[in-house]
């Protein structure tokens, strides 16, 4: 068959199986992965230290393995052999991130490493030969060590330090990369690793420092935005936004519906609402609450810092799209009297006395923080449009983690149910989304669970010196999806 009855066939057998499981025309597909989970070449040339350096050599127990991102997927030497399986994939378009301290060995923008540069400028080039767009994200973590000892994300100096990257970057690659993400999960940067102080810089903080880190990404990103609309969006014309990572919250009583939409406020609005709503500014109810929780804590002011007007101006609008990167969800209820509060944003929010759970039905999966529940990825759509109208969305990452193997029934079967969800928003509830990615392209160095959680259509073999990549059952599968613009029926659906 040719490749247009193919097509036309699989639409027709998806009509058959379902209802319309079809994508709309021009709906892209991708796969994401990020510089520091797969890279190594940590000291290679005159790359610097970044702060997941500094954490695996430093605090080995912090990591289910006690591996590290040292040598990782080499991609830094089979950067060749990614664009191959993206290829093969037949991927649309591929996120990377970029290592800061690669390309700015001190973390300022005073040397700008040739052999950084032209790791780069291989791989948009070599991705650009196979008919694969770039997508960039700009930061996904690595802090430059030298930035985090002047107090990284909460020093505000950071938020020019950051731009400074990011012009350096945009001077080298907007020629050539159309699509871009500032910065990646603000969440993961200042909630999970304040509240936790397992994950890089490892400072346990919870209190003044997720919020201020907050409104620093905030700014950095608004500032990083602003210099690609005036400098480089004339030129070049592409797209920038910051990604967000959503855990879909439901209430788990009746009682439970004011404190979960105050909870998505805390996790989605505190990074979304100054950015996407028409207003501008923290949540109304979100920084009414932090005011009266500081208060009562003794605090003369809230921990939340307030924006000036000018920085509400500064960060309101700077977004052509909006990336989302969802998992996982869970059900929230009020704690009770003294109860033990888990940390933000997966186990509990203590500062909104909110305790969270998992719901009977939702199965677990190789990592403790993620169970399955395909509806949440619609219903998150669903109330992103209520808050911040009728914007364009693309998934930045989704993705599920095993423990090993080829044959990986549970990943097809993981894609099949959410990529049905995202169908059922775009034709069901008529929302604009217009891309998805698959987290992730080969297994790699998943945090703080080491090699342990796989999550790639590739596998990966790590005590192998050639780190080959091998195609799972997964990999077939997404690129049927790619193919045949629909969601077909899985391998293992008559078994
Ligand atoms: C994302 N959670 O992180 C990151 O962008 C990736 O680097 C990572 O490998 C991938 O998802 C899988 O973990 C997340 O706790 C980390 O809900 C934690 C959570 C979600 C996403």
């Amino acid at each position: 068959m040719n490749l247009s009855w193919q097509v036309a066939f699989s639409a027709l057998m998806a009509c058959a199986w379902g209802s319309d499981l079809t994508f709309p025309p021009g709906f892209k597909f991708g796969a994401a992965s990020a510089a520091y989970q797969i890279e190594g070449g940590w000291n290679a040339s005159d790359k610097g230290e970044s702060i997941w350096d500094r954490l695996v050599h430093e605090n080995p127990e912090m990591i289910g393995d006690r591996s590290n991102g040292d040598v990782a997927c080499d991609s830094y030497h089979l950067w060749q052999r990614d664009i191959e399986i993206a290829s093969e994939i037949g991927l649309h378009f591929y996120r990377f991130s970029i290592a800061w301290t690669r390309i700015l060995p001190t973390g300022f923008s005073d040397k700008i490493s040739e052999d950084g540069k032209n790791y780069y400028n291989r791989l948009i080039d070599g991705l650009l030969e196979k008919g694969i767009n770039p997508v960039i994200s700009i930061y996904h973590w690595d802090l430059p060590q030298q930035l985090q000892d002047l107090g990284g994300w909460v020093n505000p100096l950071i938020v020019d330090w950051f731009s400074d990257y990011a012009r350096v970057v945009f001077s080298l690659y907007a020629d050539r990369v159309k699509t871009w993400i500032t910065i990646n999960e603000p969440t993961m940067i200042c909630d999970e690793s304040y509240n936790t102080g397992f994950f890089a810089p490892a400072i346990l903080e919870p209190h003044i420092s997720p919020y201020v880190c907050a409104k620093n990404v905030l700014l950095a990103h608004a500032k990083a935005w602003r210099i690609y609309d005036e400098e480089y969006r004339p030129k070049y014309n592409g797209e920038i936004t910051l990604a967000n990572h959503l855990i879909w919250y439901e209430p788990l009583g009746e009682e439970d519906f004011e404190l979960t939409e105050l909870v998505r406020q805390n996790l989605v609005g505190r990074y979304s609402h100054p950015v996407y709503s028409k207003e501008g500014g923290w949540p109304p109810s979100l920084e009414k609450h932090m005011e009266e929780v500081s208060r009562r804590k003794g605090f003369q002011r809230s921990v939340l810092p307030p924006f000036t007007r000018e920085e509400i101006d500064l960060v309101k609008g700077t977004f052509d799209f909006y990336a989302m990167n969802h998992y996982t969800s869970r059900l929230v209820r009020k704690a009770e009297p003294s109860e033990h509060i888990g940390s933000f944003p997966l186990n509990g929010a203590p500062d909104l006395e909110a305790v969270f759970e998992k719901d009977p039905s939702w199965s677990i999966t190789t990592s403790h923080w993620f169970y399955i529940n395909p509806e949440g990825i619609r219903r998150q759509l669903a109330w992103l449009r209520k808050e911040y109208g009728d914007i364009k969305f693309w998934i930045t990452e989704n993705g599920l983690s095993t423990t090993s193997g080829l044959e990986d029934r549970e990943r097809i079967e993981f894609y099949r149910d959410y990529l049905k969800e995202v169908l059922l928003a775009i034709n069901e509830d008529g929302q604009k989304v217009t891309g998805y990615t698959a987290w992730t392209l080969m297994d790699n160095f998943e945090w703080n669970d080491g090699y342990n959680s796989k999550f790639g259509l590739y596998e990966v073999n790590f005590t192998s010196p050639m780190r080959t990549r091998r195609q799972r059952a997964s990999a077939r599968y997404y690129k049927q999806i790619i193919d045949t613009h629909s969601v077909p029926k899985s391998p293992y659906d008559d078994l």
